[in-house]
């Protein structure tokens, strides 16, 4: 059945962070809206993420929103680095203190958002994802894209997939229900963040685990413990202060940044701080020094420096050699927070098969194949990541002005004025989109930005009366080149990395975030609201 199209002002695509902050501060505007979710419940990369093991790399207290008192006091983290069932249960309560339910619609994937230029409204259509598969159209002014960056699973194109006879997950579709892995053979392919803190609990159910290995990972203990009840409230507190220091940095976190370059200080002291760091556990091991990524001997020294850790703490030294990562930079790839990891490798049911030299050539009934040797699972999970930035989009029919496809707009790559907006898609924004910071810094934090920066937009025009508004194309290509241009020289590019689109066979490699962090982009977004929108075309409808 499809519903009779209504017409409202405001469609907001997904229920994670981004969407019920959209949300919340569209209907603060006084606008009629409806939020599509996919999924039965609010969470988004938290509610399908799953997997045993799944942790946030940021540290609760500030993985979270910072624009409501009533929320920072009301929640109690219980634990120094949140674990998904946690956040996904904050956004709940969120969506119920924030009392958003209403306009919610679950089980609801949005499927197509075609733009018409006679109406200048955006036609959006969502298809349940539940057995009765209801049609919902919906005619309405704005579309805000908080489909999130990381959803669009990655399971790769091995032959023999469909004829394997045990079961297979894919880490961000992984089962309500759970999956009881004790006394299976279990195989895991992938050792990036997901893979490294899924391994160690996997590890503790399972009869054999093997693990597939391509890239080995530079991986940081994470050092995670329980909050006790003296520091929550310190932190509870201290918000101001903490969202202060948050807002005016690179990474959108209230951990200081580093301020010194490698060579200021000698190798003895570097050391010595990288010890540290390590002891203290989190990503601050990586914020040492302000030219990680720029200068090669700094990155070299930090290099070395884990790659001593991993020497020290695997017992096997073939092992350990296999578990070593090589041949590019650190932190060029999504620097990696664990518990346990390594240590998991001297556990004498866990074995590792190097993938790099010798890759899977084919899924069987019983295993998996490399070159001659068949390793035989019940159970093969797939950490092998995600479409990201771009899939999310792709799933989605967008259509702008003309019928332009967004797809075919996007075939050499993503561009989008300051991720915010695309030119061609007027009225359409998206937080958190391709040429931002966001996922380069603490989440929360920028899509807090993003949708005060949207939500102020969209206040702005309903004031001048104004019909559309998008980025001229010319901006948006300026605004592409300067991402670009920002990332040329730096380390990032040694790496195959999502960030560079480059895990995905046939993906266009381009460096699809924005580097110089979240403190330059916000000041260059507020410079362009002020100035009365600079770079975007706004539109009355006469
Ligand atoms: P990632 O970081 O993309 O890691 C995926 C892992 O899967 C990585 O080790 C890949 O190796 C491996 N992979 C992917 N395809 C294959 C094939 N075909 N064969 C063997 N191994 C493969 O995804 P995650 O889910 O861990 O993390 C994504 C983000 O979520 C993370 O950065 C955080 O922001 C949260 P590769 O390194 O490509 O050689």
């Amino acid at each position: 059945m499809t519903d009779r199209a209504d017409e409202i002002d405001a469609v907001v695509i997904g229920a994670g962070f981004s969407g019920l902050y959209a949300l919340h501060r569209l209907r603060s505007l006084g606008l009629r809206c409806r939020l599509y979710e996919a999924g039965s419940g609010v969470g988004g990369a938290w509610y399908w993420n799953r997997y045993p093991g799944a942790r946030c790399d940021s540290e609760s207290y500030f993985y979270c929103y910072s624009f409501s008192d009533e929320l920072l006091q009301e929640w109690t983290w219980t634990q120094r680095f949140p674990e998904q069932e946690e956040i996904r249960r904050y956004l709940d309560f969120a969506a119920d203190r924030l009392d958003l339910r209403a306009d919610i619609r679950l089980s609801m994937r949005v499927t197509s958002a075609h733009f018409d230029e006679s109406t200048d409204r955006w036609r959006v259509t969502a298809a349940g994802t539940d057995a009765e598969h209801h049609v919902d159209e919906v005619d309405a002014r704005y579309v805000v894209s908080a489909i999130g960056s990381l959803t669009t699973a990655n399971v790769p194109d091995i032959p023999g997939l469909d004829e394997f006879a045990g079961e297979w997950y894919h880490t961000g579709n992984w089962p309500h229900e759970g999956v009881d892995l004790t006394g299976r053979r279990v195989g895991v392919i992938g050792t990036g963040s997901t893979g490294t803190q899924l391994i160690p609990v996997v590890a503790e159910q399972a009869a054999e685990l093997t693990v597939f290995q391509r890239t080995p990972n530079f991986s940081m203990p994470a050092r995670n413990a329980p909050l006790d009840p003296a520091t929550v409230a310190e932190v509870k507190a201290s918000y101001a202060d903490i969202w202060r220091r948050a807002k005016s940095s690179a990474g959108g976190s209230p951990i200081p940044a580093p301020t010194q370059g490698f060579d200021e200080v000698g190798e003895d002291e570097a050391r010595r701080r990288y010890e540290d760091a390590w002891r203290e556990g989190g990503v601050i091991v990586l914020q040492q020094f302000n030219d990680l990524l720029t200068n090669r001997r700094s990155n070299e020294f930090a290099a070395d420096f884990f790659r001593q850790k991993i020497r020290e703490t695997v017992v096997d030294p073939e092992t350990a050699e296999k578990l070593m990562p090589r041949g590019y930079p650190i932190a060029a790839k999504r620097p990696v927070l664990d518990t346990n990891y390594f240590e998991t490798f001297n556990l004498p049911h866990v074995h590792l098969v190097d993938v790099r030299a010798n890759p899977i050539t084919r899924i069987t009934t019983d295993g998996v194949q490399v070159g001659e040797t068949e390793h035989a699972v019940d159970v093969i999970i797939f950490a092998t990541g995600f479409d990201a930035v771009t899939g999310a989009f792709r799933s989605i029919d967008f259509r702008g002005r003309g019928g332009l496809r967004l797809s075919d707009r996007w075939a050499d790559g993503p561009s989008a004025y300051l991720g915010l907006g695309i030119a061609g898609f007027p009225n359409l924004f998206t937080v958190n989109g391709p040429c931002n910071p966001a996922l380069l810094t603490n989440v929360p934090v920028s899509i807090e930005h993003d949708v005060e920066w949207i939500t102020d937009c969209i206040a702005h025009l309903e004031a001048q009366g104004c019909t559309t508004i998008e980025p001229t194309a010319d901006a948006e290509e300026a605004w592409v080149r300067h991402v670009a241009e920002a990332v040329e020289g730096t380390l990032y590019l040694e790496a195959d990395s999502w960030w560079l689109g480059a895990n995905i066979p046939g993906k266009p490699r381009t460096f699809m975030l924005y580097v110089r962090g979240h403190q330059e982009f916000r000041a260059r977004c507020d410079e362009i609201a002020a100035a009365g929108y600079t770079g975007f075309v706004l539109d009355r409808r006469s």
